[in-house]
């Protein structure tokens, strides 16, 4: 596999010598600066190219070359949008950049209740809670109709939480639900009240007609480019905020890749985010997809019994990470069998929980991506890897590099 490290660009805490030393060889990164819908032009592409080489590492995955509201709800400046999405693939393809990450959730990317929950071990994981999420909800942005979606002990439970908070709680905690996402910095309630009344009566079967109006218009551009574009699963992945969510399950998968069989429509397949659904059979949904996949996140999550998680260690919580690695790298060899010269797929250690002396820095501002635990997950997961090519799959291949 082809280990890479997410880097947020220029102004990451982690610095590009620091990712070198983790034993990557690629960088995903993206042009946070550039705001979203607009084109990336082949000189920022190239300075951004330029300042990875120069650290001796390679940028070979975008994540993300996000997709605005105007083309997720089919509104507005869509068609303009459109075409200038197709512009910076154009763009990307011309610097040699093949992957390309996007995802189709409304309005919020992702969304935990606690970006600090302590494990026993002293460390701090990223943790979803149901009564939390509905306190935002229902309290917070008091979402009209939210108390619809919740039986009324949860909406005991979350009053009781959001009642235990001091005013300056209540704005950290609305932050770190709406305000996490780089590129896209400085949202307020207000803003994502007026977001959200842009889905008034939008239908799954709706979002579903817009993300394929969204393919349709950009794999041809991508497959021109020989680039793969990676739908990043919804998460946590359900509905939340009364918005229909559809990327989250094996049926959804089923339906994307029914929408063009181009190989430019690929999956991000992210684990973790997956793994958010007790239902999911994480392993046998990458083997049914796994020709389709471009990019890989590796990363666990544990669960309560009652929709609670937190992310777990990489090789620990539900994920059956040895199973899913071994289902990866005999795809990389049907790949390699198949005369691909990009059969190594890339993939990142996702997340990483904040330990030893990243503990005592200043909160990092893209949770979930400060160095050491991103480091370990990186170094156990290529240690599974190493030992599952030495013992399954040495004899059949001679010696196998990574
Ligand atoms: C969270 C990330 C997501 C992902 C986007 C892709 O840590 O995995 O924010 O980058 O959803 O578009």
């Amino acid at each position: 596999m082809q280990e890479c490290f997410r880097w947020y660009g220029p102004g990451d805490p982690v610095p590009l010598s620091f990712i070198r030393q983790t034993g990557a060889t690629g960088v995903v990164t993206s042009l946070h600066h550039i705001p979203y819908g607009e084109v990336w032009s082949v000189d920022e592409i190239r300075r951004r190219q330029e300042t990875v080489a120069a650290a001796g590492l390679e940028w070979n995955v975008v994540e993300s070359l996000p997709v605005h509201e105007d083309i997720k709800t089919g509104t507005g400046r869509c068609a303009e949008y459109l075409a200038n999405y197709r512009e910076s693939l154009r763009n990307l393809a011309s610097c040699g950049i093949k992957v390309v990450t996007y995802n189709f959730m409304p309005v919020l990317d992702w969304v935990r209740t606690d970006l600090h929950h302590v494990l026993p071990d002293g460390s701090e994981a990223l943790y979803f809670n149901q009564a939390q999420f509905a306190a935002f909800e229902l309290f917070i942005l008091r979402r009209p109709g939210a108390e619809k979606d919740y039986s009324a002990q949860r909406i005991s439970e979350a009053e009781d939480f959001y009642r235990s908070m001091t005013p300056s709680q209540v704005d950290a905690f609305t932050s770190s639900l709406v305000d996490n996402f780089p590129g896209f910095k400085g949202m307020t309630l207000d803003r994502v009240r007026e977001m959200l009344s842009r889905y008034d009566g939008m239908t799954r079967d709706d979002l579903e007609a817009n993300l394929r109006r969204f393919l349709e218009a950009v794999c041809p551009t991508a497959e021109e480019g020989d680039q793969v574009m990676v739908i990043h699963p919804d998460d946590p992945p359900y509905p939340i905020l009364g918005l229909p969510r559809i990327f989250g399950t094996i049926d959804d998968i089923r339906k994307l890749l029914a929408v063009t069989d181009s190989p430019a429509n690929g999956i991000c397949f992210c684990s973790g985010s997956f793994s958010g659904r007790p239902d999911n059979d994480v392993v046998a949904m990458f083997r049914e997809c796994a020709s389709r996949v471009g990019f890989v996140h590796l990363r666990s999550t544990e669960h309560d019994g009652h929709g609670n998680f937190y992310e777990a260690d990489h090789l620990g919580g539900v994920v059956d990470m040895y199973s899913l690695v071994k289902e990866i790298l005999a795809e990389q060899f049907r790949r390699r069998d198949a005369g691909r010269s990009d059969w190594r797929l890339p993939f990142r250690p996702d997340h990483g929980h904040v330990i030893m002396d990243d503990l005592a820095k200043p909160p990092c501002p893209n949770p979930g991506y400060s160095a050491l635990g991103r480091m370990k997950g990186l170094a156990e997961i290529r240690g599974l890897e190493l030992g599952i090519l030495k013992s399954c799959f040495e004899k059949e291949y001679g010696h196998v590099s990574r």
